[in-house]
């Protein structure tokens, strides 16, 4: 049988998007490697990726649809399969009633970046919902406090040029766990440390980043933004501000050096739970080290305050006069600087789109629960787990499980979230369909073309949504635009063409060029080209409109701590992928059960051993997890890793029943790692 081999792309929320080869051999997948000639991924995969062909050709694919015909949140058990025909005719009307009864808003679209891809994730079925007037998605479930903190102070996701890195001679990993969560940004942090740089990690946890850090603080959750205005202080303080920068290129200096006249350094540190000493001698060592590079991860922005601690730790830079040179800056993503733009496909200006609510996705617990009036009454869920990854767990399964919700799941696998569909549709994955990826991690533009059979008779959610909307009776040419017309469309203000990218598979698209220091004399992307330490259009959200600190919500309530002495984080795993892979015999293996992890103190003081099962609970809910006592955290902090499934769980639940809707002071983002809890034996 003759071997092929074809490039594609990562799809999964990396901020690295690789560039992968596929060998194809009769149709199906058969080895998979990462494309030596990528410039910044450079022929590495992580070890997750290295097993996707276990999800692709796994026997656990989803190949029919399926109609519910038993109770909910039970199973597969209670289905059978149905045909294309009947399936959609059975999508259709149910959408049709939600409509009919109350109106489209009570149709929700709940969606997120299971696949990155544009095509398959963010075009089609947000354009058909779009034309149906059905409730808007903000999809804030993973950055939005950080892309509204962004958009604040630099005007957009954009930053420095992730590859100047290697010209820093300080670098600072900010909540960014870069082995687990950007692996391919590390090499680039090692050849700056060749160079001489000195690496600083700032986390919580002693991550395997942090330790292999020159220097690691770990702050207490929820504290950064109090960190990073001490360290400003200090850096005015030794005469270390660039005056003249920050008088050409940004607003609002005068007003944030009054304010960090009441941000001394004792102040800061004791707000982190760090030193005073330690403090001061990264407030030294910025001062002195030009260029100093902070990549900021999103772990800070999963706080209450997070809006402030991103705006706070990206003003930093400004102060310093860094973005002067390469290697110097801030840099949470780089989603900005890319010129794929989704609003204009998803809102084509021949197609109507009427106006509608918009509604919170890491709301929906709440959602379900009563919250959206008038009530969602229909869910159309893809790319996304929610009921294994949204927050308030218990209270969104009820919510899933309610009669009177018609939910319909396009899925490549079984998940938690499928437990609770009436409908599920068999979707296909990468080397199947066609997509296209920007990426948040690096400046490149990549294309996946499909190249192997689906499995059974799964389809791309583009063509369930074509489906869909004909059997609706909605006869519009855009409604049944191609794959390749919707990427087509994407790319309209791109400089590169679907052409050059299918000769390519990748191209560099964002105009910056590699080692630049594209924000060196301002030209940020706000209307004036200033970045703003002062926004004024914050104070109408109820927001300070000066960078500052807002502390985190659980972890400073006394009253809280009396009850639930543990502030509880959860990262991410390396061997995952949020949920996904999480059902997968290697993946989860590598991953090993579900485990809390506790300071040794803790263990102790709660007559624990390592391995005992012990309940993680809180007001909200409980999880069940092997304890293990574990210095990587400080004592009162705990820490578990997010997303395994909840129906493989011990007790059916994980993390998220502990979690809280509750929106970050910036962006109506999730608070995930804003969280009290107790742990105790399990009876
Ligand atoms: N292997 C793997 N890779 C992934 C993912 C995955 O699940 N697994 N998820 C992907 C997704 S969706 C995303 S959004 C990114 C997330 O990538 P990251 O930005 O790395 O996000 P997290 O792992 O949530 O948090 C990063 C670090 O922040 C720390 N942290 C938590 N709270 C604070 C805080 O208050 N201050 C500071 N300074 N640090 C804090 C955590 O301990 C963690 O080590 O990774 C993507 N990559
Ligand atoms: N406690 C806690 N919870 C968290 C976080 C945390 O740090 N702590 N992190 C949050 C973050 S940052 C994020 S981004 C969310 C992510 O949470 P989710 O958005 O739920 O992401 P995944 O769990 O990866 O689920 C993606 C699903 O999409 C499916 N999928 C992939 N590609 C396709 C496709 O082409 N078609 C269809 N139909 N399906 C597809 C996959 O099979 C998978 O089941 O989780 C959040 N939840
Ligand atoms: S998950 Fe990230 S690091 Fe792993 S292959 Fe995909 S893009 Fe690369
Ligand atoms: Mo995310």
């Amino acid at each position: 049988m003759p071997r092929t081999t074809h490039l594609g792309a990562c799809p999964l929320d990396c901020p690295d998007t690789c560039t992968w080869q596929l060998t194809v051999e009769d149709g199906r997948a058969v080895q998979i490697r990462g494309d030596r000639d990528h410039p910044f991924t450079r022929g590495v995969l992580c070890g997750k990726v290295n097993r996707y062909l276990d999800a692709v050709n796994g026997p656990d694919r989803l190949t029919t649809p399926l109609v519910r015909v038993g109770p909910k949140g039970v199973g597969p058990g209670s289905f059978r399969p149905a045909t294309w025909d009947e399936a959609i005719a059975w999508v259709a009307s149910g959408l049709r009633a939600t409509i009919d009864r109350d109106g489209p808003e009570g149709i929700l679209p709940y969606y997120f970046a299971g696949t990155m891809g544009h095509v398959q994730g963010w075009t089609m079925g947000p354009r058909l919902f779009a034309h149906l007037g059905a409730s808007r998605l903000q999809t804030t479930i993973c950055t939005a406090a950080a892309s509204a903190a962004l958009r604040s102070i630099y005007g957009g996701s954009v930053g420095f040029e992730p590859e100047s890195i290697v010209e820093a001679r300080l670098v600072v990993l900010w909540g960014a766990n870069l082995l687990s969560t950007n692996l391919h940004h590390w090499p680039f942090v090692e050849e700056a440390r060749r160079r001489g740089a000195y690496v600083v990690a700032i986390d919580p946890l002693r991550t395997d980043t942090a330790a292999r850090a020159d220097e690691h603080l770990a702050p207490l959750p929820g504290t950064d933004a109090a960190l990073a205005l001490g360290l400003m202080r200090h850096l005015l303080d030794a005469g270390a501000v660039d005056e003249a920068w920050l008088e050409a290129y940004t607003v609002g200096w005068p007003e944030l050096a009054a304010r960090l006249a009441r941000w001394p350094v004792e102040r800061a540190a004791a707000e982190c739970g760090l030193d005073v000493a330690v403090v001061r001698r990264l407030g030294d060592r910025i001062a002195r080290t030009r260029p100093t590079a902070i990549r900021v991860g999103l772990g800070a922005q999963r706080h209450h305050g997070a809006g402030q601690a991103i705006r706070a730790i990206c003003a930093l830079p400004l102060v310093t006069g860094d973005f002067r040179y390469p290697g110097g800056g801030a840099l949470c993503m780089t989603s900005g600087h890319h010129p794929v733009h989704r609003d204009p496909v998803v809102r084509p200006d021949d197609l109507p789109t009427p106006p509608a609510r918009s509604v919170n996705m890491s709301r929906l617990a709440a959602v379900l629960a009563g919250e959206a009036d008038p009530p969602i009454t229909a869910l159309v869920v893809f790319n996304t787990n929610p009921a294994a990854t949204a927050p308030d767990q218990t209270r969104l399964h009820a919510g899933l499980r309610r009669d009177d919700l018609f939910t319909t799941v396009l899925e490549q696998r079984w998940t938690d979230t499928c437990d609770y569909a009436d409908v599920v549709l068999p979707a296909t994955m990468q080397p199947e369909h066609l997509d296209l990826h920007s990426s948040y991690g690096h400046h490149y533009t990549t294309l996946n073309l499909p190249v192997t059979r689906a499995p059974g008779e799964a389809l791309p959610n583009t063509e369930i949504f074509r489906r869909i909307a004909a059997a609706m009776g909605i006869d519009h040419p855009r409604l049944r635009d191609t794959d390749e017309d919707l990427a087509r469309q994407l790319l309209r203000d791109a400089p590169v063409t679907f052409e050059q990218l299918r000769e390519r598979t990748y191209v560099r698209s964002t105009g910056v060029d590699v080692g630049s220091a594209p924000y060196a004399t301002g030209g940020f992307p706000t209307p004036d080209g200033r970045a703003r330490l002062l926004d004024p259009e914050l104070a109408s959200s109820g927001v300070d409109p000066l960078v500052g600190y807002t502390p985190p919500v659980e972890a400073a309530d006394a009253e809280l701590a009396a009850r639930f002495p543990l502030v509880l984080i959860a990262p991410a795993g390396r061997f995952l992928m949020n949920s996904t892979f999480a059902s997968l015999p290697w993946h989860s293996g590598r991953m090993g059960p579900p485990r809390v992890h506790l300071h040794p103190d803790d263990v102790a003081a709660r007559g624990l051993t390592e391995g005992d099962e012990v309940r993680v609970h809180n007001d909200r809910g409980s999880f069940l997890a092997a304890v293990t006592a574990d210095d990587a955290t400080r004592p009162g902090l705990a820490f578990t890793y997010k997303a395994y499934w909840a129906r493989l769980s011990p007790g059916g639940t994980n993390v998220n029943a502990v979690t809280a809707v509750r929106d970050t002071d910036l962006g109506g983002g999730p608070t995930f790692h804003d969280t009290r809890v107790e742990v105790e034996r399990a009876r």
